[in-house]
């Protein structure tokens, strides 16, 4: 809707006729005919500097330079971005965790076209709830993703406890040979176990960083797991650290991060409380398999602050839906792998192989072509989905559009967490609880890229 020069002077003499102010209610006007001020998101291929061998040559991201950039919201606040595509491939955005309308979710042909080369699409929602979410396209993902096109989304809560620093880290890997050259994206053979590392482990491009935070004071330190393939096991030395949200959503409990398992498309809220000492060293580590990594670290700088973590205030839960276990209907997912070999004909950049299956479908890609929803789903009802690992490999199993509660796991005690992401191990069974609450086609796909592009993919439909 444009604003006319009628509608306008209409729409004043109105407001002139109650007494309000002329310039006040043309301002109120404007704001809520042309909405926020849309971000802009131009796709472009870059160089960048990833390895000290020089610079890597056709790296994505959002802007002109360096790493996409962090995206700030405010719960319950209109938003609004334009993304315009300034490269050679169709792409789109998806907004990970966000529970969006299904017209913005960025998957191509279940709920939007392709942008191709030179158009633009605009995604406008309001983002019901707080924390930390991130932001990659749906289309060709393992190279686009791969190549750099992921970044980080802070939803603020004006709420939220008082922090003394906050810094945001995105996690991830490149493929790069040792000439600082991307190499090929995947191998077929790990495609078909836990998926292709990267050869270069970066955290906000950079090989370990390291911020400065007020000694004494309590950092929020939002991690981001926009890898492709990755699953890491947090730990943190050398301060006091509490995990107060998962996947956006504050924890029931805060507990320490002791090889604290997250798959890919997965977040971690910490509250870390500085040593008191100037100088002192905080690194968040990732301890998992044979190669542990420090991720980043904090330097303490000044005089103490001599906070309590103690003192920090719960988070804000979001408004998620509370699932009806006693009614709820029961949708049972079965991931496996699978011998047959489908010709995959996926149209968003399928790997040429299937390896994976959900239901024992291997499925094509992003496309609901040829196979019909996973499951029909009635609005305002409640779910319960019953799934099996029957592979020897774990999967950041990730729903789209709704976000679900972990009920009961049969390996280990849970905590009621709300979630979008579920990091299921070999041999579990876990159950997810939500109601069908947000009407349309939600893709629900594994986050190993490869293993989604390779059969482990799928969609539910509410209506
Ligand atoms: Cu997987």
């Amino acid at each position: 809707m444009t604003l006319t020069r009628r509608k306008f002077l209409n729409t004043t003499a109105v407001a002139g006729a109650a007494g309000i102010g002329l310039s006040a209610m043309g301002k109120l006007v404007s704001r809520a005919l042309a909405g926020p001020d849309p971000v802009t998101l131009k796709t472009a291929r870059i160089e960048a500097k990833l390895m000290d061998v020089g610079r890597t040559r056709d790296v994505l991201t959002y802007g002109e330079a360096g790493m996409p950039p962090v995206l700030r919201m405010k719960k319950g606040e209109p938003f609004a971005a334009r993304l315009i595509n300034g490269i050679d491939d169709p792409t789109t955005i998806h907004w990970h965790g966000i529970r969006v309308p299904n017209k913005m979710d960025g998957v191509p042909f279940l709920v939007q076209p392709y942008v191709y080369t030179g158009d633009h699409f605009d995604y406008q929602f309001t983002p019901p709830d707080a924390g930390t979410f991130w932001y990659h396209p749906h289309c060709n993902t393992l190279e686009q993703m791969g190549h750099g096109l992921t970044g980080v989304i802070v939803v603020e809560n004006p709420n939220d406890p008082q922090f003394d620093a906050e810094k945001v880290i995105n996690l991830r890997d490149w493929r790069l040979g040792d000439d600082g050259q991307f190499i090929d994206q995947f191998r077929p053979r790990d495609a078909a176990r836990a998926g292709t590392y990267g050869t270069v482990r970066t955290a906000n491009w950079l090989d370990q960083p390291q911020f400065d935070a007020p000694a004494g004071g309590l950092v929020r330190l939002r991690a981001a797991i926009t890898d492709v393939t990755r699953v890491y096991a947090f730990r943190v030395e050398g301060a006091e650290a509490a995990v107060i949200a998962l996947d956006g959503n504050p924890v029931p409990q805060r507990f320490a991060p002791d090889a604290l398992q997250l798959g890919p498309g997965q977040r971690l809220d910490l509250a870390i409380r500085m040593p008191d000492d100037e100088g002192a060293i905080v690194s968040l580590r990732d301890v998992r398999g044979t190669k542990p990594k420090i991720l980043a670290t904090l330097r303490a700088v000044g005089k103490s602050l001599k906070r309590d973590v103690r003192d920090l205030a719960p988070l804000e839960a979001n408004p998620v839906a509370e699932v009806d276990a006693a009614s709820a209907q029961h949708i049972s997912l079965a991931l496996s792998a699978t011998a047959e070999n489908v010709p995959a004909d996926g149209i968003c950049g399928s790997l040429g192989y299937s390896f994976w299956a959900i239901n024992k479908v291997p499925w094509p890609g992003d496309t609901p072509d040829p196979t019909a929803p996973l499951a029909d789903l009635k609005i305002g009802r409640s779910y319960v989905i019953d799934m099996e690992n029957l592979t020897p490999q774990s999967h950041p199993i990730h729903l789209h559009g709704m976000s679900f509660k972990v009920l009961s796991s049969s390996t280990r005690p849970v905590q009621p967490l709300v979630s979008d992401t579920y990091l299921i191990q070999p041999d579990e069974k876990v159950q997810l609880g939500f109601v069908a609450d947000n009407p349309g086609d939600w893709l629900l796909h594994c986050h190993v890229i490869e293993h989604q592009k390779s059969g482990m993919t799928s969609y539910i439909r509410v209506t």
